[in-house]
């Protein structure tokens, strides 16, 4: 396997855990799809399967494609291992299980995915395992949320879709006070922005579906952590016998993916900003949410964990519900779809979609108000995207 410490980010993403010279000269990780492989002996299979021989068993084991990608998201986190899945809701699951028992509780940022919500929920309901959803904005704060069933701290930053920040460095401060493990849910901002294991996180995960792979066409988890014993044990209990593993063909689309990170995320940086700047100053927009407005309370967070301010912008508009879906409803260029992280510009309404499944009580305390709207910027000339915007807001 092709390592080598001392690469940049941006080399390691298209390099990192293949050597060509072991595949036939193929410069691209070669797609290798199969379900199972083929033992030399019946002893070679015994071995293999006692752990006393490495090498492949069974794709839901372990498949050579995927094992590249695994070690390249490793790397790009800067963890020590790392695990593919076949959505970003099957890596949440897999390291919510591995780390609670019945009984647990579980201290979480004042907004989540709505399926994490989803899943959380289910833990409580079959494993009495609860939690609570609360603001960060201090270490006492997140202190007193602790309980002494307390196993674990698993938060979202920036916070779907509020674009609200938590701040690492005091998560990680009072989860060594009390032995806990943190969990950081990196979507929004992929590794190339953000690397929550630098601050003394325990996992980062992601949706691959979105940044990492960018290009809208496929749906993938990754989980990476900062102990390989432990990354270990997960990928031979809750991975193994859960079975959410990626397939050999989306692990090798991500890795395609994932070679114009780099690039792809300073443009829609830079395209967020010139989006932000038209959003903040328009006449039927009460709100403009993105991490790097130097206005913005919590700028100084920003600029400590994020190295852009990355492609998502939340507003919200004059109005509620009735303005937000007019203005949805006459867009074009703008695609209204769910998802993000893609060359297209998407716009979602969370309340009705992404975040729908969470009681209307519990989505506003979050702050997904019914005026809310996410853009995910995309790859777009941003005139075009502006134009399709102001004429959209014509109508409202
Ligand atoms: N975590 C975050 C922050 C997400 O935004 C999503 C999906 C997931 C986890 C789950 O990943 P999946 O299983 O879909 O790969 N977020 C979506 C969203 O905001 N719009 O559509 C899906």
């Amino acid at each position: 396997m092709h390592k080598n410490n001392n690469w940049h980010k941006e080399t390691a993403m298209i390099h990192e855990g293949y050597d060509s010279k072991e595949h036939q000269g193929s410069l691209a990780v070669p797609l290798y799809q199969t379900a199972t492989y083929v033992f030399d002996s019946a002893e070679q299979g015994e071995k293999r399967f006692a752990g006393e021989e490495a090498g492949n068993i069974y794709s839901r084991l372990g498949n050579p494609t995927v094992s590249v990608l695994e070690e390249r998201i490793a790397r790009m986190e800067e963890g020590q291992a790392g695990l593919a899945f076949a959505s970003g809701m099957a890596a949440v699951s897999a390291v919510l299980v591995h780390v609670t028992k019945a009984n647990d509780h579980i201290v979480c940022s004042r907004g989540i995915y709505g399926c994490t919500f989803g899943f959380l929920k289910i833990l409580e309901e079959k494993y009495a395992i609860t939690h609570d959803l609360i603001s960060m904005g201090t270490e006492e704060e997140i202190e007193k949320a602790v309980k002494p069933e307390t196993t674990c701290i698993y938060v979202e930053t920036p916070i779907n879709p509020t674009m609200e920040l938590v701040d690492l460095q005091a998560v990680v401060n009072v989860a060594k006070r009390h032995n806990l493990k943190v969990i950081v849910d990196n979507t929004f901002c992929s590794p190339y922005i953000q690397t929550p294991l630098t601050f003394g996180v325990d996992f980062v995960l992601h949706s691959a579906t979105k940044y990492l792979n960018g290009h809208g066409d496929v749906i993938a988890g990754l989980l990476v952590g900062n102990d390989k014993e432990e990354m270990a044990k997960l990928r031979g209990t809750v991975q193994k016998d859960f079975g959410g593993v990626i397939s050999p063909f989306d692990a090798w689309l991500l890795l395609r993916g994932i070679k114009t990170l780099p690039v792809r995320m300073d443009r829609h940086a830079a395209n967020a900003k010139i989006l932000f700047d038209y959003l903040k100053n328009h006449s039927r927009i009460e709100e403009v949410f993105y991490p790097f407005d130097d206005q913005h309370p919590q700028y100084e967070i920003a600029k400590k964990q994020m190295k852009t301010g990355g492609g998502l912008i939340s507003f919200t508009i004059k109005g509620g519900k009735e303005e937000a879906q007019k203005l949805m409803n006459h867009l074009s260029l703008v695609k209204l779809a769910v998802s993000l992280g893609d060359a297209e510009t998407l716009i979602q309404h969370p309340a009705t979609m992404t975040h729908s499944a969470v009681p209307k009580e519990e989505r506003e305390k979050m702050g997904v108000m019914d005026s809310l709207l996410r853009l995910s910027v995309g790859l777009e000339h941003m005139d075009d995207i502006i134009a399709d915007l102001e004429q959209a807001f014509q109508f409202i």
